[in-house]
């Protein structure tokens, strides 16, 4: 079971600062190609999470996240034409999968993932997305094609549009700037966690 606070963090020291508040669900998305860094984010997020209970999820480098021992990584569709998803299950992982369409869904459910991602629900600002802010009512679509599959509303996320994502039937919400970009992110990691545990 996925925690409702989903927490994607582009460094480690993110996590030295808020698995202390109570975060229990953090995704580490490093968009770099350095090899070493990355080895060692991984290996110090992995160190951090296990400590503090929580469940790291490692985005796009799968082989990196099997050889530091990790146990759950994300992909995206691009993702999935290079990984091999019969050696990440192999390797026991656990994988979540983003989609964006029916017809991505459709290819993330041949994968059998530990849970589906859509987005973006709202506008947001992070990343560059080809398909424009879908709302809630495709989430109530998602819900209804993945049965007990956990769901992961994701792009735009607020405290504030919490509510009505999780009605809609979210599992989990994922975000990045409500949190990282607050003025106080601990203070507003705390409202987070109050609000949805
Ligand atoms: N994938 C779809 S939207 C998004 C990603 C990685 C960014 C989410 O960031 P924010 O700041 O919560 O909109
Ligand atoms: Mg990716």
């Amino acid at each position: 079971m996925l925690d409702r606070f989903y927490l994607i963090v582009d460094r480690v020291d993110w996590l030295r600062r808020l698995l202390p508040c109570g975060l229990r669900l953090a995704q580490l998305r490093i968009k770099s190609d350095d090899e070493a860094v990355l080895r060692s984010e991984i290996a110090a997020a992995r160190d951090l999470c296990a400590a503090a209970g929580a469940q790291l999820i490692v985005n796009d480098h799968w082989r990196l996240a099997i050889d530091a021992g990790c146990d759950f990584i994300h992909l995206g569709q691009e993702d999935l034409d290079a990984a091999d998803i019969a050696a990440i299950r192999r390797a026991g992982l656990k994988l979540g999968v983003s989609t964006h369409n029916e017809s991505e869904l459709d290819r993330a459910l041949s994968c059998e993932p530990d849970y589906v991602a859509l987005g973006p629900v709202f506008p947001t600002t992070v990343k560059q997305m080809t398909i424009g802010p879908q709302g809630i009512e495709p989430v109530k679509r998602w819900r209804k094609a993945l049965g007990r599959r956990p769901l992961v509303a994701i792009g735009g996320i607020t405290l504030e549009r919490a509510p009505a994502i999780l009605a809609a039937g979210a599992d989990s919400l994922a975000l990045i700037t409500d949190v990282l970009g607050a003025p106080d992110p601990e203070a507003r990691a705390r409202q987070w966690i109050a609000a949805t545990r």
